[in-house]
């Protein structure tokens, strides 16, 4: 069965700008060097489990329309051994390098959390066994606090004692999961910890609760001696009307709220969100390195007529050769990534679409960095931007950022010198033509 599900799909190869195959990478060539780096090891691309091997194609007006026989019904155990060997051959002759899971994405739900917990230690061992073989690694794992009907009121916000301890008890046993296999972060996404009406909500109480939470998270990283970061990820709404974790500030806000702006959180930033939040994807990873919350990237892009997470696969060159720019020039991942957080259309139903959606969200992003390596080593962008401010290096600039002078002084220092600053353009125009002429 497994052999079978991808044997039409030989292993995706470099084969240049101009390769025939519609399954070669044209642009990614993993142990090409760029600033320094190879392609693999700057881009840190993940496959997510969720969207290319859990879910069916199932959507709010019909059922599943994909073709993936490890969903058929049997035994629930069987059928995830058999989902974590099709997913290894697809992340192998795909040529990736990380993949993402929630814990049940790769096991299922038992009777009681001590039957969950026990299928999720042995399916860690399957899959550990599938790393150990195929050399690739966890970029994070996560708990599923959202799916279950357990869960309609929120996890860590929930109005219930019982399901905030569930939570917790679930969260610690993902956390040790991806301890074990070695995952460079553990995510938390809020998935419903928010609200659908004030109504019958105690917001204070709520964001309380979650500072809680994290707080737990936190202590039991440490004690167990988990090294990676743990990152927030923000969404603004759906499944909730409103979601806590709304954006990269207000993260940023809850962090320093609830005592855990210490450095054991960072953010993971998706595209998709930031476009639901009213920003640009850029922009909430600017917030993100301008706050030193920066830590890895779910990769996809939205529709920009439909007003919810349609979690496609990146293909906007433009915007992403400059936040490649924007994140190379802060000095790139250190235990963060690309993921996939990306998924098919219903209609791209069998083996061969995964491939594509892929190998294009691959290419798309390692043409991105050849782009962004331009950009910066040109350094005419920088430049600009450095000019701007120059006027900061001046003595009034420094002392004014050296506290050195009160509110009065400035007052004092404007009228005795007779300070008249003259209005100075943006250069709007010219720097989107600048940056077309990368492109
Ligand atoms: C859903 C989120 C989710 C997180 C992980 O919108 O993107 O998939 O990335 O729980
Ligand atoms: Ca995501
Ligand atoms: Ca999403």
């Amino acid at each position: 069965m497994v052999d079978s599900f991808f044997s039409a799909i030989e292993p995706i190869r470099y084969g240049g700008p101009d390769a025939e195959s519609a399954l070669a990478f044209r642009f990614y060539d993993k142990d090409r060097v760029v600033r320094g780096k190879r392609m693999e090891d700057h881009l840190r691309m993940a496959v997510c489990f969720w969207h290319t091997f859990a879910w069916d194609g199932t959507d709010m007006f019909g059922s599943g329309t994909f073709q993936r026989p490890w969903q058929a019904a049997g035994d629930a155990l069987a059928r995830a051994k058999l989902k974590a060997a099709v997913a290894f051959d697809f992340f192998s002759r795909l040529g990736v390098s990380f993949f993402c899971f929630h814990d049940r994405d790769v096991s299922p739900e038992g009777h009681t959390l001590a039957e969950s917990n026990k299928m999720l230690d042995a399916m860690a061992d399957v899959l550990a066994e599938h790393m150990q073989r195929t050399g690739v690694k966890l970029l994070w794992g996560t708990a599923n606090l959202f799916s279950h009907p357990r869960y309609m009121a929120g996890a860590a916000t929930n109005p219930d004692p019982e399901v905030f301890a569930y939570a917790a008890a679930q969260v610690k046993q993902a956390l040790e999961v991806t301890q074990r296999l070695g995952g460079a972060n553990y995510v938390l996404w809020g998935g419903r910890e928010g609200y659908e009406t004030l109504l019958n909500t105690d917001m204070k109480r709520e964001l309380d609760q979650l500072g809680r939470f994290m707080n737990l998270v936190a202590e039991h990283k440490h004690k167990i001696g988990f090294s990676g970061p743990l990152l927030i990820e923000p969404k603004p709404r759906e499944p909730t009307k409103h979601q806590y974790d709304y954006d990269a500030a207000a993260v940023d806000a809850f962090l320093q709220h609830y005592g855990l702006a210490n450095g054991d959180f960072r953010l993971n930033i998706e595209a998709n969100h930031a476009t639901l939040a009213g920003h640009t994807f850029e922009h909430e990873v600017a917030y993100a390195l301008a706050a030193g919350l920066f830590g890895s990237i779910d990769m996809n892009r939205g529709d920009t007529l439909l007003g919810w997470d349609t979690d496609q696969f990146p293909n906007d060159l433009g915007e992403l050769s400059l936040l490649l720019a924007r994140v190379l020039q802060a000095g790139g991942f250190s235990t963060g990534g690309f993921n996939f957080d990306a998924k098919v259309r219903r209609q791209s139903f069998d083996a061969e679409d995964l491939f594509h959606a892929h190998v294009g969200g691959m290419d798309t992003l390692a043409r991105a960095l050849l782009i962004a390596d331009r950009i910066l080593a040109d350094g005419k962008l920088p430049a600009l931007v450095d000019a701007r401010y120059a006027g900061w290096k001046n003595p009034l600039g420094q002392e004014i950022i050296a506290h050195r002078l009160s509110l009065a002084q400035i007052a004092d220092q404007v009228i005795s010198r007779n300070i008249d600053p003259k209005p100075r353009s943006g250069r709007q125009e010219m720097l989107e033509n600048l940056v077309s002429r990368y492109l």
